[in-house]
This record gives structure tokens, C-alpha cells and sequence, in this order.
């Protein structure tokens, strides 16, 4: 039996998913703002993904199409230290970052439609610490990006771990990078 990679898991997941909504027009307008790419952790702990619909300021594609997107997707956290994962979601479909050897499993809630029609996005936050250093490939396991057929969601994995495995890095798919 393998040792879990994963120290103190999921200390502030229960906590986060009973909380956060928010109704957050800065959060949406830094998330159009990025690209996917690497969130240095090293000196700030947490780390705030945004996670854009089609159809709603996420990338093109190879196709080019929009698709469902976490962005940035890749991450970087130091060994052994807790890094709190904030998602904050304004799709309306719920995704997921899913890493069998790290033991995470982070469900974002799907964002939440007031009252007036207007969406507001629902942030998510998990908790976690990576014990050895290396790169994980995670990805979505929720049915999504269905405006452009699942495209986002399709077999992306590439090398001899990874080849296979659901997501296309950039959208539905990336790297945590622990260092
Ligand atoms: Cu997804």
C-alpha cells in the first residue's frame, strides 16, 4: 500500500464549501484578465483560481472555440507547506480538481443565479499540503463544456503516467508543481 502523498488535507474544505458565495465583479474581470499559467505560491499560501465558462470569457481552443477553463490552471506549491486552493467558479456547472496520488478531490461548486437573473460566482476552498516534490497532472471529472461538444473535457494526457487521462492542459486539466 503506498503512502498518501498528503498531509493535512481538507482542514478548511468542510469550512469553505458551508460558506462563500460572492457576488464578486472584481474576482470575474481578474479572471478575463489572466491566462493560464503559474500561480507563484512561495510567500503568499493561497491561491485563487477562477474558473470561466465558454461562454463567458474562457479561452479558445486549437478548434477555435471557447471552453471551459481553470485559470490559471498550473500551480506551484512548496513541499510541506498548507496551501489554501480558493476556486472561485462562475459557470453554472460544477467542475472539479482531481489528483489520486495527492488524494485530492476538490469539488467548485457551480456559481448561483440571484433572484433577478443576475450570476454570481460561488468560490470553493480546500486545503492542502503535498509531502514529496514532483509534478501532478489533475483534472475535471464533472461532464463539462458541453457549448463545445466536451472538447475541454476529452482525453489530454500525455507521458507514460498521464497518457490517456481526461482534460486538455490549459482548460479542463494542469499541473500542480510542487517544489
Ligand atoms: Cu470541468
Amino acid at each position: 500500500m503506498k503512502t498518501p502523498n498528503v498531509r493535512g488535507i481538507w482542514i478548511g474544505l468542510g469550512l469553505g464549501l458551508g460558506l462563500s458565495i460572492l457576488a464578486n465583479g472584481a474576482a470575474l474581470a481578474a479572471g478575463r484578465a489572466s491566462s493560464p499559467a503559474r500561480a507563484r505560491s512561495a510567500g503568499a499560501r493561497v491561491i485563487t483560481l477562477q474558473v470561466l465558462p465558454g461562454s463567458g470569457g474562457g479561452p479558445s481552443g486549437p478548434d477555435g472555440k471557447h471552453h471551459d477553463a481553470f485559470m490559471p490552471s498550473n500551480i506551484e506549491v512548496p513541499v510541506d507547506q498548507i496551501v489554501t486552493v480558493r476556486i472561485v467558479n462562475h459557470d453554472m456547472m460544477e467542475h472539479s480538481i482531481y489528483q489520486p496520488r495527492l488524494g485530492l478531490d476538490i469539488v467548485a461548486r457551480p456559481a448561483a443565479m440571484k433572484p433577478d437573473g443576475r450570476m454570481v460566482p460561488v468560490t470553493t476552498t480546500a486545503t492542502f499540503s503535498v509531502r514529496s516534490k514532483g509534478r501532478y497532472r489533475w483534472y475535471c471529472t464533472k461532464p463539462c463544456d458541453d457549448d463545445a461538444s466536451g472538447w475541454a473535457m476529452a482525453p489530454g494526457g500525455r507521458g507514460s503516467r498521464d497518457a490517456g487521462l481526461p482534460g486538455k492542459d490549459g482548460f479542463m486539466a494542469g499541473e500542480i508543481v510542487a517544489f
